[in-house]
């Protein structure tokens, strides 16, 4: 009988001490896991910033649910599609997209400026609900209108030497010739995606010119 009570209590130290390793497997670090500085939003979706959700072995997390939450942002302005494969709540001003076998979420935003961050409120990012960190968001389409033009260029080229983080595109929290470079590089930006038929000629016509 004594025997019975030793094995039965030996079990119960051994689930409390394997419990804890358990129950945190497969839920997200905000310490492992790595966080842009900076997302970036550009109406043709050419920007990737890609989240990499980790639990507390340094395991990559699949299928974990990453969300961008901009309610403290002072605007939400996606294009139709705000980003490839992604679900976007416009009432909750969330953004969220499905982890891959490695534990990667990447988002091409294509969105216009959303007054975040400013002094206060920043844009926030979860992994199945735990918070990752409070990320920079900038877009290259500064005035709203979902497209990239010479007026966005010039907003972000009056911000240089600002630390207005909403025009910081390569996350050196300062805005510099570096940051009009990129707003530049993509200008004629709009949300319209090329169509397979598009997609076909193009193909075609590298096929010609090769
Ligand atoms: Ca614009
Ligand atoms: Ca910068």
């Amino acid at each position: 009988m004594a025997s019975r009570y030793f094995v039965a209590i030996a079990a119960i130290v051994a689930f409390v001490l394997v419990a804890p390793g358990m129950s945190s497997a497969g839920i997200p670090s905000a310490g492992n896991s790595t966080l842009p500085t900076s997302f970036v939003g550009s109406p043709d979706g050419l920007i990737v910033s890609a989240v990499i959700v980790r639990d507390i072995a340094n395991n990559p997390i699949r299928m974990s649910y990453v969300t961008l939450d901009f309610s403290n942002c002072a605007g939400f302005n996606p294009c139709p599609m705000a980003c490839t494969s992604c679900t976007t709540v416009p009432a909750n001003k969330t953004i969220s997209l499905f982890t891959d076998a490695a534990g990667s979420a990447r988002f091409d935003l294509r969105m216009a400026a959303s007054g975040c961050p400013n002094q206060f409120n920043m844009l926030r990012a979860y992994a199945d609900g735990v918070l990752l960190g409070n990320p920079v968001f900038a877009s290259l389409d500064q005035d709203g209108d979902l497209s990239v033009t010479p007026a966005d260029v010039a907003m972000v080229q009056a911000l240089v030497g600002s630390n207005d983080l909403r025009a910081d595109f390569d996350g050196d929290y300062a805005v510099t010739p570096s940051d009009v470079a990129i707003a530049q590089a993509h200008l004629g930006a709009t949300c319209t995606i090329p169509s397979a038929a598009q997609k076909s000629s193009w193909g075609s016509l590298k096929s010609i010119y090769r």
